[in-house]
């Protein structure tokens, strides 16, 4: 079971709404029920990409979906780090990752593929692109991330949901998921031997990376030869 997440950020914006408070956490329920709804559409679709891959390549092009939607205490955090006072209207306009999709595919490839094909569909808009794996971060940190506007049926509203989505091998998440673990966010003085390990460990698993997605690329060459009459 999660800890409640008592931040001074969180305590600081219940006391500001006192007045209303029930009022407050309706409207705020009602938000991240939207955001919920535009996880499900978002992954719905990933969902077809990956079965009509299936059906036509017969090997899978994602490996898995994961999704979160972000927790009170860090959408109030990042605000405040940001400078930017809480309310509906600023989750919505100032954050883009409330809701936040993370597909893991075999190879870099897929990756390309598939955010290829998501954004191609005619009533998705793409607002940002962030290419971790073409431009590393510094610590070696590789994914590619897109942030996406998707209209979402409601019962009398359409509204237009964003929605972080986040691509990665299943060696980048690998390698993120221990840093997140190790280092990320944590308040540990840079010891520059930790981060220069860390930073030769992403790199290790992007050259195997590249070696495996060349290693299929042969084996298909190979198949092709084969079925040639
Ligand atoms: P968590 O705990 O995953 O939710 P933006 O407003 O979106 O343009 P932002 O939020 O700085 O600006 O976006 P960016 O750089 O694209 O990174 C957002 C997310 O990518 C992070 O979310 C992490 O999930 C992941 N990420 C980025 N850098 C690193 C890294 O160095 N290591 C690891 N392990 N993950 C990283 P959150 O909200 O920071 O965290």
């Amino acid at each position: 079971m999660d800890v409640p997440d008592y931040s001074s950020e969180l305590q600081a914006y219940l006391m500001g709404h006192s007045d209303d408070l029930l009022g407050h956490i309706i409207q705020f329920n009602e938000l991240m029920m939207q955001y919920q709804a535009a996880i499900k559409e978002v992954s719905t679709r990933l969902e077809i990409l990956k079965s009509d891959f299936q059906m036509r390549n017969h090997r899978n092009s994602i490996e898995s979906i994961q999704s979160r939607i972000k927790k009170p205490a860090s959408i109030l955090k990042k605000l405040s780090s940001r400078g930017i006072e809480a309310s509906l209207e600023t989750i919505r306009s100032q954050l883009n990752d409330v809701a936040g999709i993370r597909v893991i595919c075999p190879f870099i490839d897929d990756i390309y593929q598939v955010a290829e094909q998501l954004a191609a569909q005619d009533d998705i808009r793409v607002l940002k692109v962030k290419d971790y794996i073409k431009t590393p971060k510094p610590n070696g940190y590789r994914s590619y991330h897109m942030i996406l506007e998707v209209p979402v049926f409601f019962m009398d509203n359409k509204e237009l949901m964003k929605v972080e989505v986040q691509f990665r091998t299943v060696a980048m998440d690998f390698w993120a998921s221990l840093e997140h673990q190790i280092k990320y966010k944590k308040d540990i003085p840079d010891a520059q031997e930790l981060v220069q390990e860390l930073k030769s460990c992403a790199d290790t698993i992007a050259e195997t990376d590249r070696k495996m997605l060349e290693l299929r690329r042969r084996m298909e060459r190979e198949q092709g030869r084969k079925a040639e009459p």
